[in-house]
């Protein structure tokens, strides 16, 4: 079957799975149209069977509901108002269904305090914790308010024991040491990039899942900003760098993610489909979208040894 029609087909009124956009860029430091991604990740799946041959299985089996948008942030001054829409949609969503897996396609990386925070709301039973694939900490002080580099710094000071977050891709020349020392200070667990080359994805995704454990987080937030991966191949981000980890990495990471009965959701953040190159970095955000929901698909299962 083809990805778009199982995303979009017309009995999707109910669903394993809801995948929702979050066209926002305004938090964004860097020039962004992070806005234009959710529509464009949703036309990349017409490039993508349901069929996942490394792991048999078909997604088409994966009951899918598209909620669709939220409005965006283009018409208003900043952020702010559609955070409070993310927010609602997210918890309405987790609200839906007991078990029900939340998708968010953003949208810049300011969403991921939204989504948790909305997530949080519609499962106060949980105890929530947040692993990030990603560049960067994200720690930056807030004084200029919420932006793509503040989300985890305003989840601990909300209230998130930092020790219950987990970040893995952590790239040289790419954060302030003073946000880093601030990151380790809160308890945060972080593996760098080098670690990933050194032990391979798959471990690392288990240690730092471990680690949440470990700290008492019973529900898992998936926070996959695209500025991990090598720039090269992942154009649209405006602060992916040289090095990063490859795309194969991040479906890897997209698919072990959505396996783990501890994982109730995820985001994709920080692509400007405006800005990409022959659909390099929109076709990843697809590709780790179906990874991720044939990983859903076979919850529970044991992973194969890579
Ligand atoms: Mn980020």
């Amino acid at each position: 079957m083809n990805a778009f029609e199982w995303l979009t087909r017309a009995d999707a009124n109910h669903g394993s799975v809801v995948v929702l956009g979050a066209p926002i860029s305004k938090a964004s430091i860097s020039a962004s149209e992070a806005w234009s991604t959710p529509p464009a990740v949703r036309a990349a799946l017409r490039r993508y069977t349901t069929w996942d041959a490394e792991h048999d299985i078909d997604v088409a089996n994966l009951t899918v509901r598209d909620a669709g948008d939220v409005a965006g942030d283009r018409d208003d001054a900043d952020a702010l108002a559609a955070h409070v829409r993310i927010q609602e949609a997210v918890s309405a969503a987790a609200s839906a269904g007991e078990t029900a897996v939340v998708v968010v396609i953003g949208g810049d990386n300011s969403l991921t305090r939204p989504v948790l925070h909305g997530l949080m709301a519609a499962r106060p039973a949980e105890a929530w914790g947040l692993l990030t694939v990603d560049a960067h900490h994200d720690c930056r002080p807030l004084d200029g308010g919420p932006r793509n580099g503040t989300p985890v710094r305003e989840l601990i000071e909300a209230g998130l024991p930092g020790d219950r977050v987990a970040q893995v891709g952590i790239m040289p020349f790419a954060n302030a040491a003073d946000q880093a020392r601030w990151a380790e200070r809160q308890g945060v667990h972080v593996h760098h990039r080098a670690e990933v080359a050194r032990r391979g994805i798959s471990e690392v995704v288990s240690a730092a899942l471990a680690e949440l454990t470990a700290a008492g987080a019973t529900a898992v937030h998936a926070d996959l900003d695209v500025d991990a991966v090598e720039r090269a191949a992942a154009p649209a981000c405006p602060a992916s760098l040289p090095g990063g980890i490859a795309p194969a990495e991040l479906i890897t990471a997209a698919h072990q993610l959505g396996r783990d009965r501890r994982v109730h959701s995820v985001d994709f953040t920080e692509v400007d489909a405006n800005a990409d190159v022959n659909g390099i970095t929109v076709r990843l955000v697809a590709a780790c979208l179906l990874a991720f929901c044939s990983g859903v698909l076979h919850r529970g299962a044991e992973v194969p040894p890579a």
